[in-house]
């Protein structure tokens, strides 16, 4: 057998390196909406803050397991370096092998997730009079397309390109003047960027927006201070009423609703079978409460927007009138009860 000439040697060999070439390719996947909806099930890597949008942080992943967990030993460690320390609350997002993680004062650092090898990171360049209220923490980042993309402390949202850390578009979610800041994770619903923000100690107006995440462009913004107007947008980005929020004065005596807080500060989350966004809100604003006479709706509750249409569908409130700064913001989770035709939404409390 002297079939192979040494020209269809070569032509096999580039043919396998082109193989190569494209399967490594970083390139070859950007992180869709399928990838996120069933991002518990992949165990090849972490594309979401809470491991899918439903928040519930499961992995069916055995290897590490009741009996395996005592061989664990650390393979490298890094550190986010510099005089910039302080608090680190961050849950990394992992895809293609590398590893981006938000740190203190709106940094985000892309990692080799295997060699925990620095591959770039990004500061933010902050102003003097950024608020925030408890710590300059980031709690994670959100993956779509090519695009990383996290909230920072003078509450504005950064998009970069996961292999460059180049910024593709920048959007303001508030004034940071007027104590606006953001810390934490988005989420991509249903092909939208989902965000909240912070500020409600500032008297601050909580809301959350859903924008195209590609090009950082609103959808939709809807607060969750009873009595404002929410909006819609459309392709040419021309804003359009979409209903108030309750009814004006409903919970709120004269221009107080205007300065509510309830401010969306731990994010929110989506359940695809319902189609509903569940975000939690903090205190109302001012904090003495002998000045807002009412249930001061939406604060310290929980609200239910539907992904469309960015209207409210339900709420609750964990806590008329609060006075204790309670807040309701813990991260929503999803229960689906046997026997139960319904999806049930369930919250741990802190008063509970
Ligand atoms: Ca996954």
């Amino acid at each position: 057998m002297h079939s192979h000439t040494p020209f269809k040697r070569k032509a096999l060999t580039l043919a396998l390196l082109t193989a190569a070439a494209f399967a490594g390719s970083p390139a070859s996947a950007g992180v869709t909406d399928a990838d996120i909806l069933n991002d518990a099930k992949t165990t090849g890597d972490v594309v979401s803050f809470g491991l899918g949008t439903q928040g519930q942080r499961f992995s069916p992943s055995t290897q590490i397991n009741t009996k395996s967990v005592k061989n664990l030993v650390p393979a490298w460690s890094m550190s986010f370096g510099g005089e910039k320390q302080r608090g680190q609350e961050s849950q990394p997002v992992i895809h293609n092998g590398k590893m981006f993680v938000t740190a203190s004062y709106s940094r985000l650092f892309a990692v080799d997730a295997k060699s925990g090898k620095k591959l770039w990171k990004y500061e933010h360049r902050l102003p003097d009079g950024i608020m925030p209220c408890c710590d300059v923490i980031n709690r994670g980042a959100a993956l779509y397309g090519d695009l990383v993309i996290f909230a920072t402390l003078d509450a504005q949202l950064v998009a970069l390109n996961q292999d460059t850390g180049k910024v593709v578009w920048k959007e303001k979610l508030g004034d940071y003047a007027a104590g606006y800041s953001a810390t934490s994770a988005p989420i991509v619903a249903k092909g939208k960027l989902i965000t909240g923000v912070s500020g409600g100690e500032f008297g601050v107006v909580g809301r959350i927006d859903a924008r195209d995440p590609l090009t950082g462009k609103l959808v939709w913004t809807r607060p969750t201070v009873e009595g404002h107007m929410g909006y819609s947008f459309n392709a040419a980005g021309d804003k359009i009423e979409n209903g108030i929020s309750g009814t004006t004065n409903a919970t709120w005596t004269g221009d107080l609703w205007q300065t509510g807080g309830a401010a969306t500060w731990n994010g929110a989350t989506y359940d695809p079978e319902t189609n509903l966004i569940f975000a939690g809100t903090g205190n109302p604003a001012p904090w003495n409460s002998h000045l807002r006479p009412g249930d001061n709706l939406f604060s310290s509750s929980t609200v239910a927007i539907d992904a469309d249409t960015g209207k409210i569908t339900w709420h609750y409130q964990n806590t008329p009138h609060d006075g204790w700064d309670f807040d309701g913001v813990e991260r929503i989770r999803f229960l689906r009860l046997q026997g139960s035709e319904d999806g049930q939404a369930d919250q741990g409390w802190r008063q509970g």
